[in-house]
């Protein structure tokens, strides 16, 4: 079996009972692998949600894996970017290594590229991974490995395990072509993307099961969450299979264009007609256009008073209407794909100042964690040559 980016720990807009919900898809996950009696089960990374998991994240791991081992399940996992450290500290993953007793768990590629072999109760397989590879070399760098991880010819099956983004998944931010990855392995397992996508290179599956629950509003968009159970041989993929995750909190995106007050409110009473229909009470995003100032305050109060016990939480923005000569336009010349260090440089006129602003995005990205602001914050300092009082 399949999984990845599990982000145990994460807790969507501070909500309790989103923590809870990813602790219940994940062991959902974990009874799959039983039930269906899997040989192996593989992580592709983002097992923790932060690299300083809530006491929760750690004992529910511990809870759900543990099962696997009473039935002789090997876990073999790689670290993603949300699992490594910025700085020389544990990676949190590594713990669950450590609990030998209760659990066989294993992170390969944790100090660079590296293959195993895995005993399990249906014969061996090789498994090789490496951690995420972050950062603007990365490209070299995974070339670089991929000579490493070239496979040595086996008549056993073999597994390669990545925590990258293909330019085929067509994000515009990309580490690597499917074409780069090293041949001849029968199986690729890929992490990173949260969303289920599957390619071949030659008769084996690269396969992203995706995220194991909605994180983002944006991943709302693919409702269904899903494992993967692959069979695999020698050289070749027999055959995949993905199963829905059925304890996946609903989460609706919705839109809805003020015109006035009473065509408002019947918009509200279909939705409230809908949420009414789900077992398990959706979180609900909600994009409210062309409100008028006025009438903002009253639209909130409606909200408040409909949706009560109807969803779980829901989140509202007005999309303002926005006077084009606000907006600064870049001349982004076409190229295969955005070109962000670039572009800062043409906005900001400064090599030095868009190499910070760079480095700030990459380290600060969509999200701040207390280590990765830590980070940023000591590289102003030093940009503008303050002492750590400054
Ligand atoms: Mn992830």
């Amino acid at each position: 079996m399949h999984i990845s980016d599990t982000h145990l720990g994460n807790r969507q807009y501070g909500i309790a009972e989103r923590e809870q919900d990813v602790y219940t898809v994940f062991d959902e996950a974990m009874d799959i692998a039983l039930k269906e009696h899997v040989d192996l089960v593989i992580h592709t990374g983002d097992v923790f949600d932060s690299t300083r998991p809530p006491a929760q994240a750690f004992k529910q791991a511990i809870l759900s894996l543990r099962k696997l081992k009473e039935k002789n399940i090997p876990v073999v996992a790689i670290l993603g970017d949300h699992d490594t450290p910025r700085r020389r500290m544990l990676p949190p993953p590594v713990l669950l290594e450590e609990l030998k007793e209760a659990l066989n768990f294993k992170v390969v590629g944790l100090k660079g590229p590296e293959k195993v072999q895995i005993r399990t109760k249906n014969g061996e397989v090789l498994v090789a991974g490496v951690a995420a590879q972050r950062g603007p070399a990365r490209r070299q760098r995974l070339l670089d490995i991929f000579k490493k991880l070239a496979p040595v010819p086996s008549d056993k099956p073999t597994i390669l395990m990545l925590h990258q983004t293909l330019h085929e998944v067509g994000t515009p931010d990309f580490d690597i072509e499917l074409g780069e990855l090293p041949r001849g392995y029968s199986y690729y397992a890929m992490g990173h993307i949260h969303l289920f996508k599957t390619f071949m290179l030659g008769d084996s599956a690269v396969v992203y099961p995706g995220s194991i629950e909605i994180f983002r509003r944006d991943e709302a968009k693919q409702p269904k969450r899903y494992v993967v159970l692959a069979e695999i041989k020698a050289k070749k993929t027999v055959n995949i299979e993905k199963i829905e995750l059925q304890n996946v909190r609903p989460q609706l995106l919705k839109e809805i264009t003020y015109t006035d007050n009473k065509t408002f409110e019947s918009s509200i009473s279909r939705l409230k007609l809908e949420l009414s229909k789900y077992k398990k009470r959706p979180l609900l995003h909600i994009i409210l256009k062309r409100v008028p100032s006025t009438a903002k305050k009253r639209a909130r109060m409606l909200l408040d008073r409909s949706l009560q016990g109807l969803c779980l939480a829901y989140r509202v923005e007005f999309e303002e209407v926005i006077e084009e000569s606000t907006f600064t336009t870049l001349n982004i010349r076409k190229t295969r794909h955005i070109d962000v260090a670039e572009m800062l440089r043409e906005a900001l006129k400064d090599r030095e100042l868009a190499d910070l602003a760079y480095k700030l995005i990459e380290i600060l990205g969509s999200e701040t964690r207390q280590d990765f602001y830590d980070e940023a914050l000591r590289l102003v300092k030093n940009f503008y040559g303050l002492d750590e009082s400054g």
